[in-house]
């Protein structure tokens, strides 16, 4: 990567595929040459209860907590050029734009987030138009956890059993309620009975219930 341009990367995948991971590694080299930088993560992830962005080898960075753009903008002083952002699925998908925005002002930015939500298809409009605007894409895959193929798949499991197609968007949580899957072992209830059998075919009216899990 020419680091004399702005430019955006996007390192995506599942969950379990170590994108928090290889997130840190990034900060860690800059950190090692004592380069500014600044670490976000949004609001909503509030599954270790502290600031940190943490991975799940247990390494850890400091982050601050913002809600949207707007708020990362406020952030963008002193001539730091260099930004990281973990969860960046959980942002509205104006932060694609402004992130396209500050790149072209020679910012080097560099997000992680899933690609795909626990029904298989495109996490959300967010993410979408990042993987469209990204100079660089790191796609990563776990391991499935029934099978040990490579998987490109998030399954969400409630009482035992896979989620339902129309089960809301957003359910922050880790081990307890996801499992990395390969494409034979993913399941999804009711897809089927979608007329047509069209993603996204009907409203996901429940989008914006939230809810925190194990
Ligand atoms: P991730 O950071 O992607 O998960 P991870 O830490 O296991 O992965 P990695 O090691 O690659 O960093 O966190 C995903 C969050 O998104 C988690 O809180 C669960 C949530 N989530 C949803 O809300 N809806 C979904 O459909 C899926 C798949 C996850
Ligand atoms: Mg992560």
């Amino acid at each position: 990567m020419d680091k004399r341009i702005g430019y955006l990367k996007v390192i995506t995948g599942p969950m379990f595929a170590g994108k928090t991971e290889e997130l840190l590694r990034h900060i860690h080299r800059l950190q090692r040459a004592k380069k500014k930088y600044l670490v976000f993560k949004p609001q909503i992830d509030n599954r270790h209860n502290t600031a940190d962005v943490i991975s799940h080898q247990n390494n850890k960075t400091e982050a601050l907590i913002v809600s949207s753009s707007q708020k990362i903008e406020k952030y963008l002083h002193n001539g730091v050029k260099t930004i990281f952002i973990d969860e960046i699925q959980f942002f509205s998908p104006e932060i694609a734009n402004f992130l396209g925005n500050l790149t072209q002002q020679g910012h080097q930015i560099i997000v992680a987030g899933l690609d795909k939500n626990f029904c298989g298809e495109p996490f959300n409009e967010t993410i979408k138009a990042l993987l469209a605007l990204a100079d660089y894409v790191e796609k990563l895959t776990a391991i499935c956890q029934v099978c040990q193929k490579e998987a490109p798949f998030t399954q969400r499991i409630i009482n035992g059993q896979p989620a339902r197609y129309h089960d809301p968007l957003i359910l922050v949580g880790g081990q307890k309620t996801y499992e990395a899957r390969c494409g034979s072992c993913y399941v999804i209830q009711n897809k089927a009975n979608m007329p047509n059998n069209q993603p996204n075919s009907l409203p996901r009216s429940k989008n914006t219930l939230i809810i925190i899990a194990g």
